[in-house]
């Protein structure tokens, strides 16, 4: 397993939409396990493929504090059940640092592959469902920044740019 190099905000390739996977084979089951390592070491409750450069439709997800249960989402499809907002202080792995409220539905049902290939149907809710919208816009190319003012988006490219060139 390998610990990956997460992208951060405004790196134009997190505006990647990710194509579907179309067949789920060793590489793809290789991706996941590379991809749950980086979560857990970062630390985050969710990562998608497209965070870590690979534009192709993979999820993982584990907000249990123990990681004892970690979800896998290859080609997600999500229907909204409950469109009662919800709002929560998000926060990404490819915005560190920042902390904004989002609204979005409290209830959602999932279809999507596991990682042998198997369809599964589950409804989610609470932080599960928040996390998962989160990594499906990632997916799309979209980032929890693009649900705030212009002006904070602005304020927080700028200080990331600022941190990335004192790394660079
Ligand atoms: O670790 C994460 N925490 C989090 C908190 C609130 C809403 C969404 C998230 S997902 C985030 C990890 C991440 O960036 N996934 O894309
Ligand atoms: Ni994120």
């Amino acid at each position: 397993m390998a610990v990956l190099e997460i992208l951060e905000f405004p790196d134009p390739r997190l505006r990647t939409e990710a194509r579907p996977v179309a067949d789920v084979n060793d590489t793809i089951r290789k991706l996941i396990d590379d991809m749950l390592e980086t979560m857990y070491e970062a630390p985050g409750i969710g990562l998608a493929a497209s965070q870590v450069d690979v534009h192709q439709r993979v999820i993982v997800i584990d907000v249990t504090e123990d990681h004892s249960d970690p979800l896998i989402f290859i080609n997600p499809e999500i229907r909204v059940l409950d469109p009662e907002l919800g709002e929560y202080d998000e926060g990404c792995l490819s915005v560190p640092g920042f902390y904004e409220t989002v609204n979005r539905p409290r209830q959602v049902e999932v279809t999507a592959l596991d990682r042998n290939g198997e369809r599964f149907t589950r409804v989610l809710e609470g932080l599960l469902a928040i996390c998962l919208q989160h990594e499906i816009d990632h997916l799309n190319g979209k980032l929890f920044v693009d649900y705030l003012s212009p002006l904070k988006r602005q304020r927080i490219r700028k200080k990331l740019e600022k941190s990335q060139r004192r790394r660079a």
